[in-house]
């Protein structure tokens, strides 16, 4: 978990790689769904041209579908699932572990300024980071409390933010 821009996706292909891992992309399956010209895709691709998130019911089903035909014996990573309590109460993967990936906002412009994708504009990332605050103190909560959550220092390099998850993993 972590902020628009906060290294879930570099972090999760990292630990699938190194690990020999499934992956779930969630940004990523939901971005290919938003290019067809259809009524799913074009909901999508006004969601995230929006900087909203998708719609939770939506999501959940996507996710589920994908986690329940995963073929991996060691398991799987998975990357912004969920990003509210709700999508949670329509779909919980039961995580072993979960890791929250804390950067600062102006981290979180620099880098998509960076990036560059059709959504890092200043306006969208300034919505997201509303959107995603608002919900994440609610899934944070519910994690810290089931005894799940590892807080990970997202501002450093890709490698030292990645031994950091290392450190965690069995
Ligand atoms: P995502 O595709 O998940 O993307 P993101 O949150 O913007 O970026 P991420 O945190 O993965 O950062 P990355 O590693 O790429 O979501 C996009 C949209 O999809 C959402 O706004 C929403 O609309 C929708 N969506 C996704 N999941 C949803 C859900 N569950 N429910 C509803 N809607 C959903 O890193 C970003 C950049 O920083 C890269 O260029 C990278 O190279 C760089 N970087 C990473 N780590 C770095 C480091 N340590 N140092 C320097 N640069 C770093």
């Amino acid at each position: 978990m972590g902020l628009p821009g906060s290294g879930k996706t570099t972090q999760a292909l990292k630990l699938t790689e190194k690990h020999k891992l499934c992956m779930v992309k969630t940004g990523s399956i939901l971005r290919e769904l938003s290019s067809k010209d259809d009524a799913l895709g074009r909901e999508i691709s006004k969601a995230m041209l929006s900087g909203d998130l998708v719609d939770n019911e939506v999501v959940a089903k996507l996710v589920k579908k994908q986690v329940e035909h995963l073929d991996c014996e060691g398991g799987f990573v998975m990357d912004g699932y969920p990003r509210s309590i709700e999508q949670l109460e329509y779909f919980d993967p039961e995580y072993e572990i979960v890791f929250y990936l804390h950067v600062s906002d102006k981290t979180v412009h620099e880098r998509l300024k960076k990036r560059g994708r059709v959504d890092d504009t200043p306006e969208l990332i300034e919505h997201r980071l509303r959107v995603q605050k608002g919900e994440n103190k609610f899934l944070l909560d519910y994690f810290k409390k089931i005894g799940i959550l590892v807080d990970i220092d997202g501002e450093m390099s890709e490698e030292r933010v990645f031994e950091q998850i290392e450190e965690h993993i069995i």
